[in-house]
């Protein structure tokens, strides 16, 4: 499933497998659509759910943005000094999980992420999970969790995420939930590009000044020193980088880092133990020129590069 790019132009280009942003059909970095789990090195799960959101809707039609700008997003290496192809030769888009509009919405996406979250991880494979608003984490944090023990989380967010839910769902709640479930040692784990204010229940907490004053290999360098050898799970709210960079998403708040520092913290992670990772809270509707979309497709790229360069 290796690219190619466009140098025979007297080919027909219908019979070969021409990695063109704009034709075929939409699948994460244009890998595969398939369930079958046998030797997969990571597989990318979409979880269309918006019903967690306290301010605008649309984040269920995060995974086909994601996924169409990531055609665009997936061809370069740049940054990258890996073929992402040769070490991980098994990428696979596994497609959408806990879709359902009626009263137990919800509940039928914790329950089917979860599941599927389970088969995927249990198989071998890592996980990079499209979001939705969120709620979606819960699924995937609990089967990893389970999978490889107590998880470190970095957490990429403009918001702490971290007011208890009391069993009432919302896209604010999971921070508090998993690391109060036994899921996740806060005292391992950093919230980077914070500014609000939250329940405090552990976290390392790095506020969005603060990064931005440091500089992505520093903040890399502190986020590395705090999960240590810990097995690793992370998400990344778009609403992270400021909304100048991610205008596309539900809650939006000034003051964060450019796409270009965080893409660069990501690169300078290598050497964490990341076994499963999200992506969430993009808004096409809210998108101007797809460039939430984009962000967020080019972080996907980067850290499959991260879960490649964990197995090296
Ligand atoms: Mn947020």
């Amino acid at each position: 499933m290796g690219k190619k790019y466009v140098t025979d132009f007297t080919a027909d280009y219908e019979d070969v497998d021409i990695h063109l942003h704009y034709a075929g059909i939409s699948t994460f970095g244009g890998y595969p659509h398939t369930r079958e789990l046998q030797n997969v090195d990571i597989a990318i799960m979409g979880v269309p759910f918006d019903c967690g959101v306290t301010n605008r809707p649309g984040a269920r039609l995060g995974p086909r943005g994601i996924r169409n700008m990531s055609k665009l997003a997936c061809i370069f290496n740049y940054m990258w000094d890996m073929e992402l192809d040769e070490i991980c030769p098994n990428i696979i888009d596994y497609g959408d999980v806990g879709h359902y509009m009626g009263p137990r919405t919800t509940q039928y996406m914790l329950e089917k992420s979860y599941e599927h979250a389970k088969k995927i991880l249990d198989s071998g494979a890592k996980l990079l999970t499209l979001g939705g608003d969120h709620t979606i984490p819960y699924g995937p944090v609990r089967a990893a969790s389970e999978k490889y023990g107590k998880l470190a989380l970095i957490h990429f967010d403009s918001h702490q995420d971290s007011i208890p839910s009391k069993g009432e769902y919302s896209h604010a709640n999971f921070a508090y939930d998993l690391q109060a479930e036994g899921y996740i040692d806060p005292s391992k784990s950093v919230q980077a590009c914070i500014r609000t204010d939250m329940q405090l229940c552990g976290y390392n907490i790095i506020y969005a000044n603060e990064v931005i004053e440091m500089g992505p290999k520093t903040l890399a360098e502190k986020i590395k020193d705090t999960v240590g050898d810990m097995p690793v799970y992370l998400t990344f709210d778009m609403d992270a980088l400021d909304p100048a960079y991610a205008p596309g998403t539900g809650t939006p708040v000034c003051g964060g880092p450019a796409t270009n520092d965080i893409r660069t913290t990501l690169r300078n992670l290598e050497g964490i133990n990341l076994v499963a990772a999200d992506i969430v809270e993009v808004l096409p509707a809210y998108d101007s020129g797809e460039i939430t979309a984009l962000a967020a497709a080019s972080v996907g790229k980067d850290l499959l590069c991260l879960m490649a360069a964990s197995k090296k």
